[in-house]
């Protein structure tokens, strides 16, 4: 398990780097900035950083300023990027001595982030609940039976004795909300619930991450989302639904791809329908896979066939190609596969 290795790697380091995936989500910028702000009050030097900045969404979590972009910290990213190999620690700014790698099933997913952690050669600490996950570092929290990073996070404020402060415990609460698609998956056990009211009598604020979460859509992102709706189509061979984004389609409507990302559970809403499944344009040649599954199914594997996954009912792949060469071969080899029962 690692709880107490991983709570001792925290006690030990005085600086302490808080990083996460790349195209962040809920549960990486709630567990980010709960943990970050945990570690400040026990009296820790800390730097947040991703590969990417915080989407819109969740700019209404306190201490969301706090995460920077790995470029930003670095001021020139080419003067520290870990992938010109040479011993560019001294011009690397900063001197964590550990890094907190928070629901990254690898090193890999947190992109050009590792390029404040690589060169400087820090211990890794990591924190995370997928399936998937590879093993990264020196030491590894990971829990597959939990909800969420967060619902982890939590067991380490419990394991230092530390009360969560109402704003950290909110953090830790809107990524429990987005992780379990607000409680509905079945990731979500007795115990989630039970750390989901234990936040909120530490004073995490439901009914304002509820509305900050579920109703504040721009009625340009909701415009956008009746177009995709449109265009959902369905397997005649499989219970399969799925709809397409194309970058030229996000900038007629002027939206960013991160406002998207929970447009896959309109696919996985349909009746009779087992798997949903999202296309999303990359622009760099790739096109990205977001699955969701009611349970039958289990979408870890089904992204394993295109090199990703995820947790059993949450997952996502990268495939090379456009949208047009990338839809019909994903869908028939979802529909040979599904057709075998699970
Ligand atoms: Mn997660």
């Amino acid at each position: 398990m690692g709880l107490a290795e991983a709570a001792a790697a925290l006690e030990r380091h005085r600086h302490i780097l808080v990083t996460s995936h790349y195209n962040p989500d809920g549960d990486c910028i709630g567990s980010q900035l709960g943990l970050s702000a945990l570690l400040v009050r026990l009296g820790k030097k800390v730097d947040v950083i991703n590969q990417d900045p915080v989407p819109d969404r969740y700019r209404f979590l306190p201490g969301w300023e706090r995460v920077r972009t790995f470029d930003e910290w670095s001021g020139a990213s080419v003067h520290c990027d870990y992938l010109d190999k040479l011993d560019n620690t001294a011009r690397c700014p900063g001197s964590a001595t550990v890094a907190v790698v928070l629901d990254s099933a690898g090193l890999d997913r947190i992109g050009r982030a590792a390029g404040a952690i690589v060169p400087a050669r820090m211990e890794i600490v990591n924190i995370d609940h997928h399936v998937s996950n590879d093993g990264f570092g020196q030491v590894q929290y990971v829990d597959p039976a939990a909800s969420s990073t967060c619902e982890l996070v939590h067991r380490i404020a419990k394991r230092l004795s530390k009360t969560l402060a109402p704003e950290e415990a909110s953090c830790l609460l809107c990524g429990i909300i987005t992780d379990t698609g607000g409680f509905r998956y079945a990731s979500t056990s007795p115990a989630t619930m039970r750390v989901a009211a234990e936040l909120m009598e530490q004073g995490a604020d439901l009914a304002g991450i509820a509305t900050s979460l579920y109703f504040e859509e721009r009625p340009e992102t909701l415009s956008f989302l009746g177009e995709l709706l449109v265009g959902m189509k369905r397997s005649p061979k499989a219970p399969l639904a799925w709809m397409s984004v194309s970058l030229e389609r996000l900038a007629r409507h002027g939206l960013d791809m991160s406002e998207t990302e929970e447009f896959v559970r309109y696919a996985l809403s349909v009746r009779g329908v087992e798997v949903g499944l999202m296309f999303k344009e990359q622009g760099n040649g790739q096109v990205r896979l977001s699955f969701r599954s009611k349970g039958r199914y289990d979408v870890n594997r089904l992204a394993g066939i295109f090199g990703g996954g995820g947790h059993s009912q949450a997952a996502g792949a990268r495939v090379n190609g456009s949208l047009a060469e990338v839809e019909g071969p994903v869908i028939e080899a979802l529909e040979r596969e599904m057709s075998d029962g699970r």
